[in-house]
């Protein structure tokens, strides 16, 4: 049976960005390459308003046969009860699910409301089940993939680590809607990614486990292309430290200012990536990179210590000033650790002033199953829970306040600090002074 496809992105929290839904592009491409229909449903820029009744509308006029879901952490309960209804409405249609939850814990999965469970590293077994049919003898050679043989699941080993998808991501759906797309304040970005994994080991990390821990980089003459073929003027790159290999940043920049692209390019950095690519700041920046992600994560070197984080406060300190200095946003992205007192908030609150940050996104430690830091606290937990991993709720009972008190303490810091983003906002700071023009 020759299926049709949807894939779904589920309704998030988009007070601080609305971004092209990547992941489920590369799968439209794939779907198309491999001559078959597909199709993108994107609840999160639709009314929220009969969503279910909106879901099941599409399906039954475009004929879907295969209905693959993402799923993150904190949407797989809104998505496993939108699956079982699903399942009672449509019992034909076929579910699938894969993403950043399903890929370090796909095991959760093998549930009856389900019928494939995509967890590889590239998409090439992907196609490879599109092209035959999802029959069970192809799907027996699928890796990173399980099914049910003869009613039983069955679970194939991965794939080894890639370093490219082999093949572009289909924007159409982000070209097609535009307009329902952008950051806080920034305007809107398309999404790039250069480069799989991370080589660092920090203990609460999940986006280091994808590609089987395996740091890996997509050719530069790739790269190259998608950047100048992409039709947008402000491309987010969202590898988790695009300044890991400094002569490829070196090489990127050149053939950027070679070609003469004008793109304005917003990027995960690491401090100690920042402080290492200190002399060549002026070529990124001039490359057109001005907005920069930094995990400074904590202001004690103890807390960094604990996270196995590689890098230091000290770090953090000088790495702020080099990016204000090469006139590029430094965004802090701070973790409040569940041994946080007061002092510690306040500290952050000091450090954010100092530093005169104005771009500042706080979550509380999430301790993600899969990651050592949820194994080494796993008597600590605190209702853990799907619904509760989106990085505001206590997930730990903290050891030097009430919870009651840490969950004012973490209010606090939004308070005061979001006004300033929001006024930048209105102002069109960023265009103003970071836009590559
Ligand atoms: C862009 C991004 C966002 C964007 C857009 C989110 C979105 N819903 O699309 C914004 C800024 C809004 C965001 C917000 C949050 N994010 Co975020 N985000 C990312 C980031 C940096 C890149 C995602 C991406 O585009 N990847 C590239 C594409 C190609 O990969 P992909 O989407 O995973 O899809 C691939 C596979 O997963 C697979 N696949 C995906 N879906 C499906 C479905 C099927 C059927 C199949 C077959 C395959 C498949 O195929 C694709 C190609 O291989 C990742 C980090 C990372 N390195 O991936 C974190 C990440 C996904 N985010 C994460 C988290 C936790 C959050 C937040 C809770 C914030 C927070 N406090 O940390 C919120 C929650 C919002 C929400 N529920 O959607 C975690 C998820 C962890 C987990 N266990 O689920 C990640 C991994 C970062 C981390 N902390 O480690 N995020
Ligand atoms: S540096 Fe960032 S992406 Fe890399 S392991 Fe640490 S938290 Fe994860």
């Amino acid at each position: 049976m020759k299926h049709k496809y949807m894939f779904v992105r589920v309704h998030y929290d988009k007070r601080v960005a609305s971004l092209e839904p990547l992941g489920l592009e590369y799968l439209l491409a794939c779907v198309k390459a491999e001559d078959h229909e597909g199709m993108i449903h994107d609840e999160s820029i639709e009314s929220p308003f009969g969503r279910f009744r909106r879901l099941l509308k599409k399906i039954d006029r475009n004929g879907i046969t295969l209905v693959g879901f993402s799923i993150m952490s904190n949407t797989a309960w809104y998505v496993l009860e939108l699956i079982h209804k699903l399942r009672k409405a449509r019992p034909d249609v076929k579910i699938m699910v894969g993403g950043p939850e399903v890929i370090v814990n796909f095991k959760d999965f093998m549930i009856d409301d389900i019928d494939y469970i995509s967890y590889d590293n590239g998409l090439e077994s992907f196609r490879a089940a599109i092209k035959g049919e999802f029959e069970e003898k192809v799907l027996h050679d699928c890796s990173g993939f399980a099914f049910r043989d003869k009613g039983e699941w069955k679970a194939n080993d991965k794939g080894g680590p890639i370093s490219d998808y082999g093949i572009l991501p289909d924007r159409s759906f982000f070209y097609d809607n535009l307009s329902k797309f952008r950051v806080l304040a920034k305007g809107r970005f398309s999404v790039l990614k250069t480069a799989f994994s991370c080589p660092q080991n920090c203990k609460f990390c999940v986006s280091r486990q994808f590609n089987s821990c395996t740091y890996a980089e997509r050719a530069v003459d790739d790269v190259m292309n998608e950047i100048l073929t992409l039709d947008n003027d402000k491309i987010f790159i969202i590898d988790d430290d695009f300044l890991v290999n400094r002569d490829r940043v070196i090489e990127i920049c050149n053939r950027l200012l070679e070609s003469g692209c004008k793109k304005t390019f917003m990027i995960f950095a690491r401090a100690d990536s920042i402080v290492r690519c200190r002399d060549i700041m002026p070529l990124i920046y001039k490359a057109g990179f001005r907005d920069m992600l930094v995990g400074l994560e904590a202001v004690e070197d103890t807390t960094l210590e604990k996270y196995n984080k590689n890098s230091s406060v000290e770090l953090n300190k000088q790495a702020v000033p080099i990016l204000r200095e090469h006139k590029m946003v430094c965004v802090g992205l701070f973790v409040i650790n569940y041994d946080f007192t007061h002092k510690d908030f306040m500290k952050i609150n000091d450090f954010i002033r100092r530093e005169k940050l104005i771009w500042v996104l706080f979550s509380i430690l999430i301790p993600f199953k899969g990651t050592p830091v949820y194994e080494e606290n796993k008597d600590r937990l605190y209702r853990y829970e799907y619904k509760r991993t989106g990085g505001t709720s206590v997930l730990m009972r903290p050891s030097n306040m009430s919870m009651l008190l840490f969950k004012l303490e973490f209010h606090f810091l939004y308070y005061v600090n979001y006004p300033r983003i929001y006024w930048a906002g209105l102002t069109g700071a960023f265009n103003r002074k970071y836009k590559n023009q």
